[in-house]
């Protein structure tokens, strides 16, 4: 019998609650000990100002490349229940502060609409605190139809999206 061969896989990691940097490390955590996920390499963590409405605490953002043999759908299981294992409440409000989002951004050059999801991430391209992490790991990503990222970052490059220090996050609110 084939195995399925693995598929390279980008997701975007962020929190605003609880120690979010240590969240952050949590997810890593969880998702180098999930079957079926290699992970390849992890981007440095940002500090980003909270985009969307009301007043949140900052985030902190990150991304990691993966290899997986899960489908696009299994891969998103993986990912939610390592949110709610963090103790991610899913509510009706959308945009609210949260202990952890991990959002699948791009699965090999898959373009995916489901029901539960949709590849490349709808509101990637229009986001700092997605783009510059990601683009740290594959400064020349591009989308399942050829555009290029690097723009994308160029043109948001107003947002507040910085390197985090090391140790900065014992004063986190
Ligand atoms: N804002 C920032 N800076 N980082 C995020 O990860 C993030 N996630 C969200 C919303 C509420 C859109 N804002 C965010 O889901």
């Amino acid at each position: 019998m084939n195995l399925p061969s693995p598929v390279t896989a980008y997701i975007g990691l962020g929190s605003n609650l609880q120690n979010p940097a240590a969240q952050l490390e949590c997810a890593l955590q969880a998702l180098r000990k999930q079957p079926g996920i290699l992970m390849v390499k992890a981007s440095s963590f940002y500090r980003s100002k909270a985009v969307g409405p009301g007043d949140q605490p900052d985030y902190v953002n990150a991304a990691v490349q993966l290899e997986t043999t899960l489908s696009p759908i299994g891969l998103l299981d993986a990912l939610q229940s390592i949110e709610n294992t963090q103790g991610r409440v899913r509510g009706e409000i959308r945009w609210v502060a949260r202990t952890l989002d991990l959002d699948l951004l791009l699965y090999g050059d898959q373009t995916i609409q489901h029901s539960r999801l949709q590849v490349p991430h709808p509101r990637m391209t229009e986001r700092a605190f997605v783009l510059k992490p990601l683009l740290e790991l594959a400064p020349t990503l591009r989308l399942p139809d050829g555009q290029a990222l690097k723009p994308h970052l160029d043109a948001c490059a107003g947002d507040d999206v910085s390197l985090l220090p090391n140790g900065s996050t014992d004063t986190w609110p």
